[in-house]
C-alpha cells in the first residue's frame, strides 16, 4: 500500500549531505598527517594494495577540501543543510595511530570545519572511523585483529570527545562495521591478505570492533554527556529468489550475518545465532568478562547506509551479483547502475521498518544515492550537469522515507551520500559521481578542481526548503 497524499516529514527532520575524508579532503601528507589504508589502495578495494603511496591514488589529493573547506560547506548551506556528515582521518589526529599524545595540526584543521558549520547553522555528524585506520596499526599490529586497537581507538575517541563533545551532538563510531568480514583492509586494517587469513582472526577482529565501539559510548556518557552515539551499518534488504522455505531460510540466515551488529549495538550482548554460528565453525573467542561488561553500553540510535538491495536462494546454483561490499544473488525484478549496483527505492521502505521493528532506536539515514558518469555543459553561459536521472533515485528513494515515516518508524534524518563528487570508496574512481555539486578532476587526475551546482543542486534545495512536500509521488 503507498500514501497518496504528501508525507510531512517532522519539523526536526535533519536534512543534508555526506562524505568522507579519505575520499574528500586530499592533502594526504600535510598538516602532520600520517598514511591510512586508504593511502596504499589506488583502486579501492577492487584493486591490490601498494608498497607505499603511487602518484596514481586519487585519494591523494581527493577533491582538496582539507583547503577549500569553507567554499564547500558555503554550497551546502546554500542548499539549506541542516546537518553534514563527515569523517575524521585518524591519521591526522594520531598519525601513526599508537602515540600518547594527538597531532594538534590535525585537530584544528577539525576546528576550523566546526567553525564554519557553526557559521552556518549546520549541524556536524561525525564519523570516528570511516575506512581510514591509519597504515601502521595495518602493519605493526595487523589492525583489528590485535586487541591493542581498543585501547587505540578509546585514546582517539576520548581526544575526540573532549576536544569536540560540547560542538557535535552526533558520532558514528564505526563506518559500516559490518563491512569487516567483507573488506578486512579497508575496514579493520587487517593487512594479512585476505585469502591467507584464518576466520578466527576475523570473527575476533569484529569483537574487537565491537567492544571498541561500546566502549566509546561509554567513554561519552563521560567527557561529552550531550553527545548522542550511534552505529553504523550497511543495509541491505534481501529477498527470497524463490518462495520455498529453504531459500526463505537462506535470507533468515543472511540477514543474521547482517544484522548481528545492530543487535550487538542495541542489545549489548551476542544473540543467540551468531554463537550458534561460531559453534558450528568450532570458533572459540577470546571474550573476556569486562568485554561482556563493555558490550552493554547501547547505542542512542542507529545509522545506516542504503543503496541497494539482493537476493538470496539455498541453490548452488547462484549467478553473481555486483554490489556495495557484500554481493548476493542479482535479483531478476530490478534495473541496476552502471556499476552493477540494483535500484530499489522500496528497499528503503523495508529496511526503515526491519531496523525500527527489530530494534527501536531512532534511524539515521547517513547514506544513500546514485553513482553515475555525469556530462558537463554550458547552459545561458553556466556550467552544470543535468542529472535527471540521479534526481530521480533520489526523490523516489525520499518517497519511500515519507512512506516509513507514516509506518510511524522514528528517523532523524537523510544524508545523501557524497553531497559533492568525491573518490569512490570501492573503485578509487571520480568518474563515479554522487554529487549535487559537479567537481572538475577526471580519474586521470586532470581537472582544475572547480565546483558547479548540477540540476540536483537546486531540486535538493526545493525539497529541503518544502520539508519534503516538493517530492514528486
Ligand atoms: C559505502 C561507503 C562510502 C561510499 C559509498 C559508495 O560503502 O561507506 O565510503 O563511498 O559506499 O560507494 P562507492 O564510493 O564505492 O560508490
Amino acid at each position: 500500500m503507498t500514501h497518496s497524499t504528501p508525507t510531512l516529514f517532522p519539523a526536526t527532520f535533519l536534512w543534508g549531505g555526506a562524505t568522507a575524508a579519505n575520499q574528500i579532503e586530499g592533502a594526504y601528507n600535510q598538516g602532520g598527517k600520517g598514511l591510512s589504508v586508504q593511502d596504499v589502495m589506488p583502486r579501492g578495494i577492487v584493486g591490490p594494495r601498494t608498497d607505499g603511496p603511487t602518484p596514481d591514488n586519487l585519494k591523494h589529493e581527493a577533491i582538496d577540501f582539507y583547503h577549500r573547506y569553507a567554499e564547500d560547506i558555503a554550497l551546502f548551506a546554500e542548499m539549506g543543510f541542516g546537518v553534514y556528515r563527515f569523517s575524521i582521518a585518524w591519521s591526522r589526529i594520531f598519525p601513526r595511530g599508537d602515540e600518547a599524545e594527538p597531532n594538534e595540526e590535525g585537530l584544528a584543521f577539525y576546528d576550523r570545519v566546526l567553525d564554519e558549520l557553526e557559521k552556518h547553522g549546520i549541524e556536524p555528524l561525525v564519523t570516528i572511523s570511516h575506512y581510514e585506520t591509519p597504515l601502521h596499526l595495518a602493519e605493526t599490529y595487523d589492525g583489528w585483529v590485535s586487541r591493542d586497537l581498543i585501547g587505540f581507538y578509546e585514546r582517539y575517541a576520548s581526544v575526540l570527545f573532549a576536544r569536540y563533545g560540547a560542538r557535535v551532538k552526533y558520532w558514528l563510531t564505526f563506518n559500516e562495521i559490518n563491512s569487516l568480514l567483507h573488506a578486512p583492509f579497508m575496514s579493520g586494517g587487517i593487512n594479512t591478505p585476505k585469502d591467507q587469513l584464518a576466520e578466527k582472526d576475523l570473527y575476533q577482529a569484529m569483537h574487537h570492533e565491537l567492544v571498541a565501539s561500546a566502549s566509546a559510548t561509554r567513554i561519552a556518557r563521560e567527557l561529552a554527556p550531550s553527545a548522542q552515539i550511534g552505529c553504523m551499518v550497511l543495509s541491505m534488504p534481501i529477498y527470497p529468489l524463490t518462495p520455498s522455505p529453504e531459500d526463505a531460510v537462506a535470507v533468515m540466515e543472511a540477514d543474521h550475518a547482517n544484522l548481528v551488529y545492530g543487535d550487538v549495538h542495541t542489545r549489548g550482548e551476542y544473540p543467540g545465532y551468531f554463537l550458534r554460528a561460531l559453534r558450528e565453525k568450532s570458533i572459540n573467542l577470546d571474550i573476556t568478562d569486562e568485554d561482556r561488561a563493555t558490550l552493554t553500553n547501547t547505542v542512542d540510535f542507529v545509522s545506516f547506509s542504503y543503496y541497494m538491495s539482493i537476493a538470496e536462494t539455498s541453490s548452488t546454483d547462484r549467478g553473481t551479483g555486483e554490489g556495495n561490499i557484500m554481493g548476493g544473488v542479482p535479483n531478476p525484478t530490478l534495473p541496476a547502475s552502471e556499476w552493477g549496483w540494483q535500484i530499489d527505492p522500496i528497499g528503503l521502505r523495508i529496511v526503515l521498518n526491519q531496523f525500527w521493528d527489530r530494534w527501536q532506536k531512532p534511524l539515521f539515514i547517513v547514506e544513500n544515492g546514485l553513482g553515475a558518469r555525469d556530462e558537463l555543459v554550458e547552459i545561458d553561459g553556466v556550467k552544470t550537469v543535468v542529472d535527471d536521472y540521479r534526481i530521480a533515485y533520489l526523490n523516489d528513494h525520499l518517497v519511500q522515507v515519507g512512506e516509513a515515516l507514516e509506518d510511524g518508524v522514528q528517523i532523524l534524518g537523510y544524508t545523501s551520500w557524497g553531497c559533492i563528487d568525491i573518490v569512490s570508496a570501492s573503485t578509487a574512481q571520480l568518474s563515479k559521481r554522487y554529487g549535487f555539486i559537479y567537481v572538475d578532476r577526471n580519474d586521470d587526475g586532470t581537472g582544475s578542481l572547480a565546483r558547479y551546482p548540477k540540476k540536483s543542486f537546486h531540486w535538493y534545495t526545493e525539497v529541503i526548503r518544502t520539508n519534503g512536500a516538493s517530492l514528486s509521488r
